[in-house]
This record gives C-alpha cells, sequence and structure tokens, in this order.
C-alpha cells in the first residue's frame, strides 16, 4: 500500500463528567483523529496525547508537529504494511503517541483493504472481554460510593480508585466496607507517592486490593522494587513501561508483577503485542489501560485486550461513561464484558457529522519525503 497523505484533525469531546486524578483535572478529551488515504483505501487512527505533558512527555500540538515534520514524510514513498511502517519510523526517536496514531491508521487501511480484523491480525483469541472503570479522584466519600455503586450496577467486573496523598486509604475503606470482600479492587496512583511513602502504602495490603498502579515516579523501577518486596498487593506498572524492553526489564528487576498496556504509551498496537508477548513468557498477567479514548481507540483496545495474556479487566469502559456522543457509533456493556469488533480493520469508522461537529482543526498533509 501506498500513502498518498493524511488528514489529521484536532477534536474536543465533552466529558459526561470532570475526571480527575493526581496529575489534574480533565473535562473534555481533546485528541487527534488521523484519517491515512493511500492507494488501497483509507484508514483511521487517534492520538491519545493531552494537551499538557503531564502523564507522559508527549503533549498534542507536539504530536501533531512530529506527526507533519517527521512521521508522514518517513512514509512517503514506500510500500507500507504492518512490518514496514515501524521499520519506516525506526531512526526517528520517541514520541510513542503519535507514532502510535500513525501506525494504527495504516494497520487500519491495510486491513481493510484484506477484509481481516485487527484482533485477527494480533492474535485475539475471545469474541468479549471483560472490562471495569477508572474512577476520579471526589470531593468527598459519599459522592466515590455513589459512583462506584453506579459502575457496580451496571455490571463491571472490576473498579479502579485513583489516588493520591490525602486521599487513598479512607477511600479504598469505605469502598471495601460498603460493597464488600468479592469486589475486584485496585488503585491507580500515576506517580503521586515518593519512596519515602512506601510505610503508609503498604497499609493498603489490608484491603485486599487486586493491585497498586505506578505509586512511584515512571523512572525510579528501584522504589517499586522495594514497594514490591515489602507488600503482598501486586505492584502494576503504566507509565514506567514505554516498550517490549521496558517491560523485561522491569519484570527481571522484580519491579512489578503485573503490566498496564496501553498501545499510545508504547507506541502502538504492535509494541503493545510484544510487551503482552514478554509478559507472558515470564507469567505476568496483563491487561490494557486506557487514556480517554474515542470510539477508535476504544475498538483498538478491544481487539488487543482479546489476546490470551490479557486476564484482567481492562480499563475499557461503555461508551456513555465517557462522552454524551462519541464519534463512532457507541460501544456497550453486557454482563460486565464488551464485545471485540470483528469487521476488517478496527471495526469501526467515525460518523461523519458527529466527527465534524467535535473537530476543532483540520488540516492535510500530502505524503512528500
Ligand atoms: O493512568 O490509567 C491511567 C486516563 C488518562 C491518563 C491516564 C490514565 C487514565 C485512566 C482512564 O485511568 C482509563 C480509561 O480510559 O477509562
Ligand atoms: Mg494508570
Amino acid at each position: 500500500m501506498k500513502l498518498e497523505g493524511v488528514e489529521l484533525r484536532r477534536i474536543a469531546l465533552p466529558l459526561v463528567t470532570p475526571f480527575r486524578t493526581s496529575l489534574g483535572t480533565q473535562s473534555e478529551r481533546t485528541a487527534l483523529v488521523l484519517k491515512v488515504v493511500g492507494d488501497e483505501g483509507e484508514g483511521w487512527g487517534e492520538c491519545v496525547a493531552e494537551d499538557e505533558p503531564t502523564y507522559s512527555p508527549e503533549y498534542l500540538t507536539g504530536a501533531a508537529e512530529v506527526i507533519r515534520g517527521f512521521f508522514v514524510p518517513a512514509l512517503a514513498g514506500l510500500d507500507l504494511n504492518p512490518a514496514s511502517v515501524g521499520h519506516a519510523l525506526r531512526h526517528l526517536r520517541g514520541h510513542p503517541m503519535a507514532r502510535s496514531a500513525v501506525e494504527m491508521a495504516v494497520l487500519d487501511c491495510w486491513l481493510r483493504a484484506r477484509r481481516t480484523s485487527l484482533t485477527d491480525h494480533l492474535g485475539g483469541v475471545r469474541p468479549s472481554v471483560r472490562v471495569g472503570v477508572s474512577v476520579g479522584i471526589m470531593e468527598t466519600l459519599d459522592a466515590l460510593l455513589e459512583t462506584v455503586d453506579k459502575h457496580l450496577t451496571a455490571g463491571y467486573a472490576r473498579i479502579k480508585l485513583k489516588i493520591e496523598p490525602g486521599w487513598d486509604l479512607e477511600p479504598v475503606r469505605a469502598v471495601r466496607e460498603t460493597f464488600g470482600a468479592d469486589v475486584m479492587l485496585t488503585v491507580d496512583a500515576n506517580t503521586a507517592y515518593s519512596p519515602g511513602d512506601i510505610r503508609h502504602l503498604a497499609r493498603l495490603d489490608a484491603y485486599g486490593l487486586a493491585l497498586i498502579e505506578q505509586p512511584f515516579e515512571p523512572g525510579d523501577l528501584h522504589a517499586h522494587a522495594t514497594f514490591a518486596a515489602r507488600v503482598d498487593t501486586p505492584v502494576c506498572l503504566d507509565e514506567s513501561i514505554t516498550s517490549a524492553a521496558d517491560a523485561a526489564d522491569a519484570i527481571r528487576r522484580g519491579a512489578c508483577s503485573i503490566i498496564n498496556i496501553k498501545p499510545g504509551r508504547v507506541g502502538g498496537y504492535l509494541e503493545a503485542r510484544r510487551i503482552h508477548d514478554v509478559a507472558a513468557a515470564h507469567g505476568v498477567p496483563v491487561w490494557c489501560g486506557g487514556m480517554l479514548e474515542t470510539g477508535l481507540g476504544r475498538a483498538g483496545n478491544l481487539a488487543l485486550a482479546a489476546l490470551p495474556g490479557f486476564t484482567l479487566p481492562g480499563d475499557i469502559s461503555a461508551t456513555e461513561r465517557y462522552y454524551h456522543r462519541d464519534i463512532t457509533r457507541p460501544f456497550v456493556l453486557d454482563d460486565g464484558t464488551m464485545a471485540v469488533p470483528t469487521d476488517p480493520g478496527l471495526g469501526v469508522v467515525p460518523e461523519e457529522d458527529a466527527l465534524e461537529a467535535v473537530t476543532t482543526g483540520s488540516e492535510w498533509i500530502p505524503a512528500v519525503p
């Protein structure tokens, strides 16, 4: 497949409720939506970088810049397929979210032309996947309990609570006491703690959590390993893992016993699969994280989460948990699971009027080297 160009849009989707983490509060999801146009058809991708470089060093305007200035030119004139797209971008360092968006759109286009679904291409083995919901930091415990109650009633298979210093033991205890021992419960600190907090965080062992996600700085594997040696609760890494090599290193150093895999964070679905394979070889369970994706990323993440090593419920919630109107058809929860799309490529496309309504800027990038 030869690339003709990329339509790059910036979108802003209002969230149903503001989402607060230790990194800040979001009330709308801005993202980039890419449409690659090639001689074999079209394909769609999404860039999950946020407005500001808080979760990771990437930010949306920078991602647009690197796609326009480097990634699209690097693909011009080549015969693109799943192997060659990664190879063509290999000499360019970093920018995994921008890279992932480009790879995703090329993969979608290539797979559509071959009438193959992304999940079949990646090696998915399940028609549906168990999913959970990520619950933000709230003003009050009452508001938190009400929100968790709503999600459990809806049938979610796991509840993840965002924590930070001052919002950790109490909310976890309240949720555990109110909803009982059978609820699969996890916490995510988004790097809000320092090694001096290890003794405090170890008190979370009292609440039977399925995992504690990313308490410390991304680069501090030593702190995570020290913590992991000290607590019974499994330690899971998110921000620290940006490649399969990182995953192997973190596992070898005892810094985690579970990995959250986000395609955007690791540079695409193909690297995500490599992390899955490395983790599986070490007997480390993985689950699919989320970045408040639109329906495009949600479709791709469901395809990925169907791989055999994804044994824990993912942060892939129903559309209504995020958006009143998404750019694709809505995804719905069915008895704690979501169906993996089976149509070619991602299996979904943006609905033109919905995409138009949320577009805040658009450009055409011709594929010239
Ligand atoms: O750390 O998992 C995270 C959202 C934005 C940035 C980081 C994270 C998250 C979430 C939301 O937890 C997961 C979702 O998409 O539902
Ligand atoms: Mg996380």
